[in-house]
């Protein structure tokens, strides 16, 4: 029988630093949302690449950050866990960014749950100077040890030199997966991640940051196919924020997410939002674990 390699490869890195789009780029498919704004993953993302009698199971996590409030505790949670179960550890760096010493700390800190070997990826090669790029060269020698590439999640330059490496670090095991998988998590996960994607394409401010998704129905029987989901806001005034004068804004929401969620399960499809106040739910430890996140066990109460 042929050996096969399996293994779990967790991606961290700062929030912003191109870690969705890696997954994206390396699984090929926009499994992972992806917006120019910073912290617009809030849990673990799973995207499956089998190559041959390798299978890379790659975890896409929040970015490494200081948690300020609960959601973003359960955010940092989520990252710390998946960096538990890495079998390789993937840091992604914004190479257009200079190295600084208190934030490169906790990443290094954060790299500490681990002992899973580490592939440093300097990224957006495509747009950063070289002089940026040589002084992180220079602070992944001298604080990590662990396989430098440089590379462009957005174009794929440089994509292959690193699933090489990574393929090269896989410990010998069964497919965790069939083959032809890409993910591991329900469609309506991704149907709700695509309506939060796109709230942060269209709104600003505190509004992205206030809202979250869940798809309350599914109906993939008839056609079109179905879908409610159910917009969670922290206050009443976010609520016409995200409705808009006459309802326009929710209209336009409502039009592009659609239009992505056909994309993504190639059906036609009836998009139903609703919008619904849950009382700082940001905060709130019975709200997060009703919307599926998922808060570490030591966890004091929140403080506010
Ligand atoms: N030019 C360029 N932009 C990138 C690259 N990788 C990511 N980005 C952009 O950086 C922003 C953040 O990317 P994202 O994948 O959401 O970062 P994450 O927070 O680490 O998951 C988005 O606007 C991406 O399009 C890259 O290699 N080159
Ligand atoms: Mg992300």
């Amino acid at each position: 029988m042929e050996v096969t390699r399996t293994g779990y490869v967790t991606l961290v890195g700062r929030p912003n630093a191109g870690k969705s789009t890696l997954l994206n780029q390396l699984v090929g498919e926009h499994l992972s949302i992806v917006t120019p704004k910073a912290q617009t993953t809030w849990q673990r993302v799973t995207g499956i690449l089998s190559v041959g009698t390798d299978q890379m199971i790659f975890l896409d996590t929040p970015g490494l950050l200081e948690a300020k409030d609960m959601l973003q505790r359960a955010m940092l949670g989520a990252a710390l866990e998946a960096l538990a179960e890495a079998d390789i550890t993937v840091l992604l760096i914004d190479s257009t960014t200079k190295p600084d010493s208190r934030e490169a700390a906790s990443t290094i800190e954060a790299l500490s749950e681990t002992n899973a070997p580490l592939h440093i990826a300097l990224n957006k090669v495509d747009i950063a100077d070289e002089e940026a790029i040589r002084a992180w060269e220079a602070w992944a020698d001298r604080e990590l040890s662990g396989s430098v590439y440089k590379l462009s999640s957005l174009t794929g330059e440089g994509a292959d030199a690193l699933l090489e490496g990574l393929r090269a670090d896989l410990p010998v095991g069964p497919f965790l997966y069939p083959e032809e998988d890409i993910a591991s998590d329900p469609v309506r996960f991704f149907v709700a991640e695509l309506v939060r994607e796109t709230i942060f394409e269209l709104y600003h401010q505190e509004i992205p940051y206030s809202t979250f998704c869940h798809v309350e129905e599914f109906r993939e029987n008839q056609d079109p196919v179905y879908v409610q989901v159910q917009i969670f806001v922290e206050r009443e005034s976010q609520k016409g924020i995200l409705i808009g004068k006459k309802g326009r804004a929710i209209r336009e929401l409502g039009e592009m997410a659609r239009m992505k969620i056909e994309h993504f399960i190639d059906m036609r499809v009836y998009l139903d939002l609703w919008v619904k106040p849950l009382k700082a739910w940001r905060k709130n430890r019975g709200h997060l674990n009703r919307l599926g996140f998922r808060l570490p066990e030591s966890d004091e109460p929140s403080a506010s």
